[in-house]
């Protein structure tokens, strides 16, 4: 039984612990589809971005003077161009949301530096939060030998914003600092829009639909139709529907995302992505079992299938097959050989379905969530 990985640590980030650490380097999944992560969301007045004033504190500075202000000034702009989100430097004795500033060794609350190769980290996704930079590392306000410095506080500032570790290669938000990743990516645009904004439609996003309301979109750009599968489904037991996304496709290592969503419908963290969820190139569908116990069922051309099932906030584990394995209506293997000897009519020439209904504000009305094609 192997157990589920989880790729790019973004969980583990919520004091970016893992930042710069090139031993925890994610297994790079080639794909079109976005690699954003969100480990938290910046409460913003509804339909308007988050404004986040910034502390630039250059006391202990190992640059020459003025150097870490213009680079954390540079680093805030990056974002600023995205349009998604406002970030502005506080007046000299103004209030302030987060504070940059230099720490060494042990310090504050935070994990110690010195003891590993991370040389910043930021504090929780909230107002009145903090990015530090180790004091004791080889800095420079661009890339030279030295650390880069705009990089690292772009890096840093998009974890404050609320982004987790991103798998895509180019992305600044990759869980490495390799001098080429300067910039945020259309993932990384993806993942504020999730949060703070909105994109023209396209396809492969998800929108949503519910009584009485227009449509809005819940996720977009995520859910191409040709390498993912969707459902919805009460993960943690908090009353409020989860989205799982699966990846279908060859490359995409059978990995499963998780968006949790609050009692506004807005998104406020992801889990994953989870690999070896789902096959690869099976095809694959999300039912609940007589407990009412979420199964993910993946089902080859050969009928040998396989499943994960949502234990009691637990990651999906393997279930092998065995007699108190219930399968859904119109599927069965009565031998118990993990080959399905009967499938409902129709189901090979079935395509993944478009739309799955969940009640991911918890307000007791279900909504629809349709994928755009
Ligand atoms: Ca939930
Ligand atoms: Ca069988
Ligand atoms: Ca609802
Ligand atoms: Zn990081
Ligand atoms: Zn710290």
């Amino acid at each position: 039984m192997r157990p589920t990985r989880f790729l790019g640590g973004a969980l583990l980030c919520l004091l970016a612990g893992a930042c710069g650490d090139s031993s925890r380097q994610a297994r790079l999944i080639p794909s079109a589809v976005p690699h954003f992560a969100v480990r938290g969301r910046q409460i913003s007045e509804p339909g308007s971005k988050p404004k986040l004033l910034l502390r630039i504190d250059e006391t202990g500075t190992p640059l020459p003077t003025g150097a870490f202000r213009q680079s954390v000034l540079e680093a805030m702009e990056i974002w600023n161009r995205t349009d998604l989100v406002r970030i502005a430097e506080a007046t000299a004795e103004g209030p302030f949301d987060v504070l940059c500033a230099w720490r060494s060794r042990a310090h504050d609350a935070c994990p110690a530096f010195g003891y590993d190769t991370t040389a910043a980290h930021s504090g929780p996704v909230s107002k009145s939060t903090f990015v530090h930079f180790d004091v004791e590392r080889e800095w420079a306000a661009e890339l030279a030998t030295a650390l880069p410095l705009t990089q690292i506080a772009t890096h840093e500032l998009g974890h404050v914003l609320g982004l987790g570790h991103s798998l895509d290669e180019a992305s600044v938000m990759h869980a490495n600092h390799d001098p080429r990743r300067t910039q945020p990516t259309d993932s990384d645009l993806a993942g504020l829009a999730a949060l703070y904004g909105e994109l023209s439609p396209a396809s492969g996003d998800l929108w949503i639909e519910s009584p009485n309301e227009t449509q809005a979109p819940l996720l977009q750009r995520v859910a191409p139709a040709h390498s993912t599968g969707f459902a919805a489904y009460d993960v943690d037991g908090n009353g409020r529907d989860e989205l799982l996304l699966w990846r279908t496709d060859k490359t995409g290592a059978g990995q499963l995302m998780v968006y949790h969503f609050d009692e506004e419908r807005e998104l406020v963290r992801s889990e994953g992505p989870m690999v070896d969820c789902v096959v690869p190139e099976a095809r694959t569908l999300f039912y609940s079992d007589a407990a009412g116990v979420g199964v993910l069922l993946s089902i080859r051309a050969s009928g040998r299938y396989s499943a994960r099932r949502f234990e009691q906030g637990a990651y999906p584990r393997p279930l092998q097959p065995s007699a108190t394995w219930e399968l859904p209506a119109g599927f069965s293997d009565s031998d118990r050989d993990g080959v399905l000897d009967s499938t409902p009519e129709g189901w090979e020439n079935s395509r993944e379905p478009a739309s799955a209904l969940g009640d991911f504000d918890g307000d007791g009305e279900v909504e629809r969530v349709t994928r755009l094609p």
